[in-house]
């Protein structure tokens, strides 16, 4: 039997994390039949993050990864036939949500001291009581250091404001006149997209990544169709 291995739900969100909530949706909307396993600490994965896939015995680590497999199984029904153009511009989305739309969401929820609470309660639950801040803390000086290597983490908040609406301006404009983020038809890619949409907008409480993006009806109504034409809900 498949095994998909997730983080947990958290936050309001049917799972915590974007990447896990994209692979469960395409095994779902493939059809594909698997035992969905809940694992708390992604120290314990084979590269030290969530999702992976468990088959014949291999382990496929990162939700694209296991796109490909996923893709090679259904005799390309994931990527529904799209041009090597149209799979440009699906890539091109990809990069945007995945690796920085991302981590704008991330600094959301473990930079901002309001909202940290809910990092420690929402992500740091099996850590036994007497640590579990402790371990929290020291796990936001990672954050912390990843974003500034990424970039984000050296602008104020107004510039990461600014960055933010660019990125959802521009998925806004093409699922507002194309429905899809390529190809006219519900692919992959609209997965990626719709799912990294619901970790920013169904995240509860709202951080300020939220707030804004919701500010988008265009992005709330793609999201919801998504979903709907998926059959799996972010919530
Ligand atoms: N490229 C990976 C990214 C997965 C990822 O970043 N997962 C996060 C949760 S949203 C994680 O496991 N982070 C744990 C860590 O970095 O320690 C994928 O697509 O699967």
């Amino acid at each position: 039997m498949i095994q998909l291995v997730t983080l947990p739900p958290a936050f309001g969100l049917r799972n915590v994390s974007p990447f896990c909530l994209k692979a469960e949706m395409a095994m779902k909307y493939l059809g594909v039949e698997f035992e969905h396993v809940i694992e708390q600490d992604p120290r314990k994965t084979p590269k030290g993050k969530l999702p992976y896939m468990v088959i014949e015995g291999e382990k496929i680590a990162d939700s694209e990864l296991i796109f490909e497999k996923l893709n090679e199984m259904s005799q390309g029904k994931l990527y529904g036939d799209l041009t090597p153009q149209e799979k440009a511009v699906g890539f091109a989305f990809t990069r945007l949500a995945e690796d920085h739309l991302y981590w704008l969401m991330v600094g959301s929820r473990w930079l901002d001291d309001d909202w940290f609470p809910n990092v420690v309660s929402g992500f740091f639950g099996f850590v036994p009581g007497f640590i579990r801040e402790f371990a929290a803390r020291s796990a936001q000086k990672g954050v912390r250091a990843t974003l500034h290597l990424h970039g984000l983490g050296r602008h104020t908040h107004e510039e990461q404001e600014g960055f933010l609406r660019r990125d959802l301006e521009s998925i806004a404009d093409v699922v507002s006149a194309e429905n899809y983020i390529v190809g006219g038809r519900l692919t992959a890619f609209d997965f990626v997209v719709a799912d990294m949409l619901s970790g920013l907008m169904d995240n509860e409480p709202a951080t300020w990544v939220s707030e804004i993006a919701n500010g988008y009806p265009a992005l709330r109504h793609y999201l919801e169709r998504i979903q709907s034409e998926a059959g799996v809900s972010g919530k």
